[in-house]
């Protein structure tokens, strides 16, 4: 392999780049006309404009990205994450047109985004689901009938759907029927598919996820989970490895479970099992079939380098040849520094940087594509820089962070950079108390000091 496109944007497009230049091979970047000056354009060996037109279908159209990789002779594609990450007509047709695709087969990841398939298919490896319709919900009588049996709340959920879309909490029998319709109509809505599945619904769940690698010969591996559980509205702001509230004879489990799952499919390239965890169990959520976001904290507390091992394996390398002995150690955290108003219901705050400066010094590392100058357009999604710390232990991590944090200047554009430094200082982040519930609780616990505050 001696030349890769990468069919993506932004600090990924870059973190590709980064792995490619120090395996020796080539790089093909492709760009919007919005991004023109961007620095995955400069960096990279060759650069093809796959605009004009609307800005975001730019690095969705298949066909330009096809020609884009035979006229500079790219052999294969790594679709970074989003855009076309998880299509599999895409990998089909990289396929067809010889191109190696970078991450799982086809198969796969039409396998993993029916997620009523999926979890049947975890199910019957042995993995732990979460109690429910146990396959596709097929009126509503069978939905109460699954209800009964049980217990409220349950949520309906479109297979079709994933990453929190297309999901509806029902908390008694007299919401049944129309919110079963109401959950087919907007899963035929948004999916052109209205298959829904039920499930028992957990009120105050972690999100933690196990990140994989597997190879062409069978090889899987597990590196330890990421505790996921700050987001707001299915967006994470922070991750870290390992979550505080897994110990090392869960992680055994959760690992032996996340990779019993995947060799039950032969899963090949990265992936993730997104597991919800509470009450000190844990029930198979989602798969996801490409490389994450969050990998950089997979890869401090390991001490690899993910995106290289994903390309290694897609060559046909083995990974027990590369790395027989993964191996956490010490604690890793990572803040997402959106151009988003936290201030403002985390409202998009694109425009132009007019001063950047990014943090250093020991255990800190940033990946991002912005530099002073640089303008954020507003037609992707406001990532413009992930902030990853380390330590010997979470308190070291943290402690790295928040002089990171202090040390991050952005000026010309609202950050989440303030959040951030709010969410480190808190009581309950510092001692791990955490679930999904946290961002939104955060801000009524925030809300409620400045309301007393103002009456003192
Ligand atoms: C759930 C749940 C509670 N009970 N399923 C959201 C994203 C998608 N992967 C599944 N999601 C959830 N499924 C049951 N049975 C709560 C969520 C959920 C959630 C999960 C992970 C992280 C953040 C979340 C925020 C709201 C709801």
């Amino acid at each position: 392999m001696k030349k890769i496109l990468i069919a993506n944007r932004g600090e990924i497009a870059l973190r590709i780049i980064r792995a490619c230049k120090e395996l020796g091979i080539k790089t093909v970047a492709v760009y919007s006309e919005a991004d023109a000056d961007s620095l995955h354009v400069r960096f990279a060996d060759d650069a093809v404009c796959i605009g004009p037109g609307p800005s975001r279908e730019s690095y969705l159209n298949i066909p330009r990205l096809i020609s884009a990789a035979e006229v500079t002779n790219a052999e294969a594609i790594h679709p970074g994450y989003g855009f076309l990450a998880e299509n599999a007509h895409f990998a089909e047709v990289c396929a067809s047109c010889n191109l190696k695709f970078i991450g799982p087969t086809p198969e796969m990841i039409t396998a993993m985004g029916d997620k009523s398939f999926a979890k049947d298919t975890m199910r019957k490896a042995g993995v732990p689901t979460i109690p429910g319709s146990d396959g596709l919900l097929h009126d509503v009588k069978a939905a109460a009938a699954i209800a009964a049996e049980i217990g409220f709340p349950v949520i309906i959920k479109a297979t079709a759907g994933g990453g929190g879309r297309g999901m509806r909490v029902v908390r008694e029998a007299s919401e049944l029927e129309n919110s079963f319709r109401q959950a087919q109509g907007e899963a035929e809505a948004a999916f052109g598919n209205q298959a829904v599945y039920m499930e028992k619904y957990f009120e105050h769940p972690r999100h933690i996820e196990v990140q994989l690698i597997g190879d062409m010969h069978g090889n899987i591996f597990a590196l330890g989970e990421r505790e996921c559980s700050i987001q707001r509205k299915h967006q994470k702001l922070i991750e870290e490895s390992p979550s505080p509230a897994i110990t090392p004879e869960l992680r055994q489990r959760m690992c032996d479970a996340a990779v019993k799952g995947a060799r039950s499919v032969n899963y090949v390239n990265a992936g993730t099992i997104e597991f919800l965890f509470q009450d000190g169990d844990f029930y198979f959520m989602e798969m996801n079939t490409r490389i994450q976001v969050e990998h950089p904290v997979t890869e401090t507390v390991f001490g690899l380098d993910l995106v290289k091992e994903q390309i290694r394996v897609a060559r046909g390398e083995r990974l027990d040849n590369i790395n027989p002995n993964f191996k956490m150690r010490g604690h890793a955290m990572e803040c997402r520094i959106n151009a988003e108003d936290p201030d403002s219901d985390f409202r998009p705050s694109p425009g132009l940087i007019k001063s950047f400066h990014v943090p250093g010094g020991p255990g800190i590392r940033v990946d991002t594509h912005a530099y002073a100058g640089y303008k954020i357009p507003p037609y992707y999604d406001s990532l413009i820089a992930k902030l990853i710390s380390r330590g010997k232990t979470r308190a070291e991590a943290i402690e790295r962070m928040e002089r990171a944090l202090e040390e991050f200047i952005i000026e010309g554009i609202k950050t989440t950079i303030p959040f951030h430094q709010k969410v480190m200082a808190d009581h309950d982040f510092q001692s791990g108390r955490l679930d999904t519930k946290y961002v939104e609780h955060f801000f009524k616990r925030l809300k409620m000091e400045t309301q007393t505050g103002l009456a003192a």
